[in-house]
């Protein structure tokens, strides 16, 4: 008999990443925003005072994966950091980051902006 499998669509693998999981509410997060194309949660290894994600909820593995049919994604990914900032009243400003593959220190093979704020920059962080 054959073995069930999951079906592996473009950009899924078989075994479901953490950000997967917690867009299907199988693992937790403390969701900020969610609609039916991105979720923000606060990051749970923060850097700073406030950290949080922006994801898609497409499982891009990685930035340069990225396609021309991602550019309206990617756009919508930007304004909700911008968003989620607005409402987090991050008014002196935050750092954006996306980490891309093992020399780019990602952990994470879903694609997901850094959002990092609300205390200063310590010395020689930038
Ligand atoms: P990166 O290194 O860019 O792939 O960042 C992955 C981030 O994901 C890292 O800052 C920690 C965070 N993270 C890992 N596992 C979980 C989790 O289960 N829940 C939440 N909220 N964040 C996670």
């Amino acid at each position: 008999r054959k073995k069930f499998t999951m079906n592996k669509g473009k950009g899924q693998s078989a075994k479901k990443c953490i950000f997967c999981k917690i867009i299907s509410k199988e693992s937790p997060a403390t969701i900020l925003y969610e609609d039916n194309k991105v979720i923000a949660f606060y990051d749970k290894y923060p850097v700073k005072k406030v950290h949080f994600l922006v994801v898609p909820k497409k499982c891009i593995r990685m930035f340069q994966d990225i396609e021309e049919k991602d550019k309206t994604l990617m756009g919508t990914l930007l304004l909700t950091a911008k968003k989620v900032s607005e409402q987090l009243n991050l008014i002196n400003g935050y750092r954006l980051v996306i980490n891309n593959g093992s020399n780019g220190c990602q952990h994470v093979y879903h694609l997901h902006i850094h959002v990092a704020g609300g205390e200063p920059c310590l010395n020689r962080e930038c």
